[in-house]
């Protein structure tokens, strides 16, 4: 144990377990090439280890949530049979949500995909080996690029796959196979958060620790349902002993805001009139860190001068919070000693995201609270790996947060690889949503998705699907055959699991945590490290990747890809350094101790831009996208609906477990006064529509919305039949959070 919050005392014997697991799987888990792929016996369950003790355990990071937290995989012959949260792991102290406590019972569904599955003459699919499918891909994509050129081909990958993992695919898919275009689902989720940070600090770097949950004494949570989200950084927030005043800024009163003691529930899309306001009465006051903000920011007149027209009263007619409420939230953040500024998808969602997220971030400069305990403006992450996604996919920039259009960035990389600088694309990926604009226009013709389910998730189905149709040829490459994804692909390529695999993910507060491997995937199910692997030798470029026989192996080329840059981890050996400090926080440069397991960033007031300061970043509000009117008079809020539901649910669906703790079939939220108006009573089925369709719920009354607003949580496959494909137009995220509905009893 190094790291200062475990117990030094431990017995230390977690590293030989360890390796006697690796071991272990290792035995048939080595390079895989083709040959030996083709060998008889190397797959399926039957075959379990059987060197290690009867019980024993071992520690991973759990792969829902981007909380990381660790969780003790009991074993028996090798293989997890059951899993508790670790008492020991600095992240969750001993606490686990139901999913990670849960995350086993996934693995074991009917539906996982043991084969390659092929669309045959008769449309279905159907069965095929390794061998087959790879040469298919291979056909299908190359004869695409042969007639469209290298970018007609596009990959949309994912933040839950391990680092390792899309480092391969980032550099196979654009190195390898000459592909320009490949994005993600974290742009669904993190795109608005990585664009302000950029502009902001010069780096996209969320600043926090959790350590800073327990230290602040006002912490204002932004479009953050916490407690249902990421339910063990609530319980950090528990944890802190300074009675703090807890403040949620969230149109519904969430489960969060239940808990808080403020809830400011303004209109819905109304966050950037009502920061500004804010700020306004902070400089309005003098209540402002001028020596911070002379010595470490840039901007802060221009953005003086911008807040001056947003006084109280203008501010009360856009948010609906009256003046005399503004005012005190700005006195709680004034008489604040520590305050921290928190945001999720309430944010990032909208269709001046960035803009919002960047008033967090002009509060907390323009206070001072940024770089010490407790403070922060600070983006929290959703998926397992987003933060692994935005600096190591290789999708919107290149990797290790550089830039594809510049030839310096370019050379390095292709050094650190050892490749030819010419291989690497000279221009930026398309975003999302223009990678489905290409699809529609005939650009694009061949998608290859990895670990995400956009025939659910993505916004406007109607039109998303109107594009996959159009594909010549699309590969989906998951867990299992019956994803509303999956069951468009022509090729499905079968994928081992969170548990079934090796590799790291990057947690909220940029911790690496480790993966281990302590299940067997089912059939012929490989990790995506592997396939990835095959790909590269049935392509022909496997020789670019000399030497990434493991996701070990890659870990190295991570580290010297990070090496000089602000999420430089060059001073984490290996695997085992992870795993003995329960994880390590970027930036950890070669030389630093691996002692401190908690650290935020800015400390030293100098931040990621040329001339280290922060800049302040504003711009006019702008009109909401589709307002509700007479014929669709509300407006439709989506989101997460329980801590029990990942999502899609390709994964939680299949506990029974969980299952049980969340409220089944589809729902609608309704405010009580609107629902007795429209003669609607609780448990009435109704239709919710919107210019783009429609779908049947029960109706669901007095819950957290307020009047004019409907609710729908994001796990029902139709919610994404409403939605409004509008978006950021710095971000590119899609803002899911807002559109005009209507509602009626059937
Ligand atoms: N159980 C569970 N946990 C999860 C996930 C899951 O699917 N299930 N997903 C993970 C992922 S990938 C993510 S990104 C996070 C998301 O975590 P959160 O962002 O906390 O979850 P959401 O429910 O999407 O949105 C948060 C809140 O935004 C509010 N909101 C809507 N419109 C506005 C607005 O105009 N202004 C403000 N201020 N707020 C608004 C909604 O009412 C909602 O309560 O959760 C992660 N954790
Ligand atoms: N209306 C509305 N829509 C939303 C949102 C919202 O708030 N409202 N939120 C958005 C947000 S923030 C997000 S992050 C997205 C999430 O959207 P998705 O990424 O589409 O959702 P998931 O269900 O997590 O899909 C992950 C897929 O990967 C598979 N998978 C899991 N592990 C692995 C693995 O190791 N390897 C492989 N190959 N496959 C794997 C799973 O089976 C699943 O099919 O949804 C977005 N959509
Ligand atoms: S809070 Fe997140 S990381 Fe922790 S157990 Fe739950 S889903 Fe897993
Ligand atoms: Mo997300």
């Amino acid at each position: 144990m190094t790291s200062d919050s475990r117990d030094a005392s431990a017995p230390n014997d977690r590293r030989t377990l360890r390796d006697t697991v690796q071991d272990l799987v290792r035995q048939w888990d080595g390079p895989l090439t083709r040959d030996l792929l083709r060998a008889p016996g190397r797959f399926g369950l039957g075959q379990v280890p059987s060197r290690l003790e009867p019980t024993a355990t071992t520690t991973l990071v759990c792969g829902f949530c981007s909380t990381g937290c660790g969780l003790t995989a009991h074993l028996q012959q090798g293989v997890a049979t059951n899993l508790s949260p670790d008492p020991r792991y600095p992240v969750n102290l001993g606490m686990a949500c139901p999913k990670g406590w849960e995350a086993l019972s996934p693995l074991d569904a009917e539906d996982r995909a043991l084969d390659p599955l092929l669309r045959g003459a008769n449309g279905a699919l159907q069965p095929v080996t390794w061998d087959v499918a790879l040469d298919r891909f291979c056909t299908e994509f190359k004869s695409i690029q042969q007639r469209h050129g290298p970018e007609s081909v596009a990959f949309l990958s994912t933040g839950q796959i391990a680092t390792e993992e899309m480092i391969y695919l980032g550099a196979l898919a654009k190195i390898g196979m000459g592909m320009i275009h490949g994005d993600g689902n974290t742009r669904q989720c993190m795109a608005t958060a990585v664009s302000a940070y950029k502009e902001s600090f010069g780096f996209d770097a969320p600043p926090y620790s959790y350590a800073d949950f327990e230290a602040s004494d006002v912490i204002v949570l932004v479009g953050s349902n916490l407690c249902i989200a990421h339910p063990i950084q609530w319980e950090r927030i528990c944890k802190n002993p300074n009675a703090p005043e807890i403040i949620v800024v969230d149109p519904r009163r969430t489960e969060t805001a239940e808990a808080a003691t403020d809830h400011y529930a303004i209109e819905p899309r109304s966050d950037l009139s009502f920061f500004y306001g804010v700020a306004h009465i902070l400089i309005e006051n003098g209540w402002v860190d001028r020596s911070f903000v002379d010595a470490h920011t840039e901007g802060f007149e221009a953005f003086a001068d911008h807040v001056r027209a947003f006084k109280p009263e203008a501010v009360e007619a856009a948010t609906g919070i009256p003046a005399n409420r503004l005012h005190a939230l700005a006195r709680s953040i004034h008489e604040g000693k520590a305050v921290s500024f928190w945001w999720t998808m309430g944010v990032n969602q909208g269709h001046e995201a960035v803009r919002v997220a960047q008033s967090l971030i002009d509060l907390a400069l323009l206070t001072g609270n940024i770089g010490r305990p407790g403070t922060g403006a600070n983006s929290i992450t959703g998926q397992c790996n987003a933060m692994g996604s935005r600096l190591f996919s290789n999708t919107t920039n290149l990797f290790a947060g550089r830039d594809f259009e510049n030839p310096g960035h370019r050379r390095e990389v292709a050094d650190i690889l050892g490749v030819p600088a010419g291989r690497i694309p000279d221009q930026n990926s398309l975003a999302y949503d223009e990678i489905i604009e290409g699809i529609h226009a005939g650009r694009i013709r061949g998608l290859w998705v990895v670990a995400t389910n956009p025939g659910h998730s993505w916004i406007e189905q109607a039109a998303f699907r109107e594009a996959i149709a159009k594909l010549d040829f699309l590969v989906v490459q998951d867990l299992y055959t019956t994803t509303e994804t999956a069951e468009l692909a022509d090729l499905v390529l079968p994928a081992a699991g969170w548990g079934e695999k090796e590799g790291t993910f990057i947690n909220s507060e940029r911790r690496f945590g480790l993966l281990q491997k302590v299940r067997r995937a089912p059939g012929r199910a490989l990790a995506d490290f592997h396939i990835f692997q095959l790909v590269a030798e049935a392509w022909g470029c496997r020789d670019w990747f000399a030497g990434w026989d493991t996701p070990e192996d890659v870990f190295q080329v991570l580290k010297e890809l990070s090496r000089g840059r602000p999420c430089d981890v060059s001073g984490i050996s290996d695997y085992a350094a992870i795993d003995a400090a329960g994880g390590l926080q970027w930036p950890l440069p070669e030389g630093e101790p691996v002692t401190r397991s908690e650290r935020r960033l800015f400390a030293d007031g100098r931040f990621y831009r040329e001339n280290a300061r922060a800049l302040f970043c504003f711009a006019p509000v702008s009109p909401l996208p589709e307002a509700p009117n007479a014929d669709y008079p509300f407006a439709l809020l989506t989101g997460r609906g329980s801590s029990s539901q990942w999502h899609t649910e390709t994964r939680t669906a299949k506990s029974a477990v969980l299952q049980k703790l969340h409220r089944r079939g589809p729902y609608v939220e309704i405010h009580a006064t609107d629902a007795q108006r429209l003669g609607i009573a609780p448990e009435d089925r109704v239709q919710v529509e919107t210019r783009r369709g429609s779908l049947e719920a029960h109706a669901v009354i007095g819950s957290g919305v307020q009047p004019g607003q409907l609710f729908l949580p994001m796990h029902d496959s139709n919610t994404n039949q409403l939605t409004l494909a509008c978006f950021d137009p710095i971000s590119h995220q899609p803002s899911y959070k807002h559109c005009a509905a209507r509602i009626e009893r059937l």
